[in-house]
């Protein structure tokens, strides 16, 4: 009987999806909102409103370091945003930045991309949808094309939950809400876009920051009805999340109730995955929580403590958000993605005479960021960003703008496509500041000596 009803709610509001596209194509300015059908529970009536701003964003990301990128509404992870099963959902996206941005959200079965992508600086779209799937959902910046990825591994994503109108099977089974909700997202940061193509992380943290929960351990006491929703958002790597001293009772794939399994001692879940996890402390003591994959992940920052005592505090939830702190200002290290960054991290790289002095152009960003040559030194440029379709933000196209130098050059490439290159000679000592004029944010720097 309920999968019929669900059958005819879906052909009913199907017709409105298909109205909604008609919409789209006629020069709707993109504020509609898309209708999706109904899939397992009811539809509530409730509509809950929420508002993503974006933003080139400074952050602290743990132990004195700071970091460079973009954000939603000023944290990395963004706004954790809960809904129940059913409900009307509308988000909307407000673009403060000078760069073009957008939203992704996987927690609605319908294309965002038509309603909240490629969203212009100084812009405001809506999106309106049913949570038709109970669970735990990435959403991420979707300004279009190559800028999705460089976007998302630049800080704006965050966790949505889904809450189910089946109740978990322990919830039901004790007849209580857990005693402790902690909501985990996992996330990886790079040194650069050349690192992010290649998967080797800098740090990896759960929510914002290297190990903060060690710091800062999670309270909980033994025999304690707790809650794990945990999402790795990647952008690369799977991660194992496991408890050392204990097994996970129930897990659910996704988060959805009705992804059942017992007893494991880790969950695996690649870049997007995510669980719902029901644990019964087991004893005292501390439970160390770490993404098992030692050398790539757990070494890097994604570990935390759940702190098991008696007499510990009831501290009801633990928020997926980063924090909202004013970035400090003598940081022991500045990781910038794209910028410049700094000299301990984004080394200089020294180039001898008789060398081949190629610069890439990956992952928005230029590699070797700082480069040292000697006079006479031809440097060539080239692209290795692959998806180089559209335009402006969107798209992995870069060209070389000289913005600040005391040398006698002055040059300006052309915008190149992908493995396409551009050279310029350098004839005297002098520095060379340049960025890419359609993704400004993008810096390098050649440095030019007399002798190496
Ligand atoms: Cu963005």
């Amino acid at each position: 009987m309920r999968n019929w009803m669900n059958r005819k709610t879906g052909t009913a509001l199907a017709a409105a999806s298909v109205l909604a596209l008609v919409i789209g194509l006629t020069g709707c300015d993109g504020n509609s909102g898309a209708t999706t059908r109904g899939r397992s529970g009811e539809q509530t009536g409730e509509v809950r409103q929420f508002e993503l701003i974006t933003r080139s964003d400074t952050l602290n990301i743990g132990d004195g370091v700071t970091f460079e990128g973009f954000t939603f509404n000023g944290t990395m992870p963004g706004p954790q945003m809960i809904v129940n099963e059913g409900d009307t959902v509308e988000i909307t996206v407000i673009n403060e930045d000078s760069v073009t941005h957008g939203l992704s959200i996987h927690a609605a079965n319908t294309q965002t991309s038509d309603h909240v992508g490629n969203i212009a600086p100084g812009e405001t779209k809506t999106l309106t949808f049913t949570a038709d799937y109970p669970g735990v959902y990435m959403y991420h910046c979707a300004p279009g094309g190559h800028g999705i990825m460089a976007h998302t591994m630049g800080g704006q994503f965050g966790m949505m939950v889904v809450e189910p109108q089946q109740k978990y099977r322990m919830e039901e089974e004790l007849g209580r809400e857990p005693d402790v909700k902690v909501y985990i997202v996992q996330h990886e940061v790079y040194a650069d876009g050349r690192d992010f193509f290649d998967g080797k992380a800098l740090y990896v943290m759960f929510n914002g920051e290297t190990f903060r929960y060690v710091r800062e351990p999670i309270q909980a006491r033994p025999d304690d009805y707790v809650r794990f929703y945990y999402l790795n958002v990647g952008p690369n790597l799977t991660s194992t999340f496991h408890a050392v001293g204990g097994i996970w009772d129930d897990i659910y794939y996704g988060g959805n109730p009705e992804n059942l399994m017992h007893g494991t001692q880790s969950v695996v879940t690649g870049p997007t995955d995510s669980w719902v996890i029901d644990w019964i402390v087991p004893d005292e003591g501390p439970f160390t929580l770490v993404s098992h994959a030692f050398g790539t992940q757990a070494i890097k920052g994604a570990v935390g403590v759940l702190d098991s005592r008696e007499d510990n505090p009831r501290v009801a939830t633990y928020n997926s958000e980063g924090r909202d702190t004013p970035p400090i200002e003598d940081p022991k290290r500045f990781v910038s993605p794209f910028g410049l960054g700094d000299e301990n991290l984004d080394l200089p790289h020294r180039f001898r005479e008789g060398d081949r002095m190629y610069i890439q152009m990956v992952g928005n960003s230029y590699w070797p960021k700082r480069a040292e040559v000697p006079v006479g030194s031809t440097v060539t440029w080239v692209n290795e960003d692959v998806f180089d379709m559209l335009e402006g933000e969107l798209t992995g196209k870069h060209d070389v703008v000289v913005v600040r130098s005391d040398g006698n050059e002055s040059f300006r490439s052309e915008l190149l496509d992908h493995a396409e290159t551009f050279s310029t000679t350098f004839t005297e000592p002098g520095e060379y500041e340049y960025i890419c004029s359609i993704h400004p944010y993008m810096r390098g720097k050649i440095t030019v000596v007399d002798d190496i």
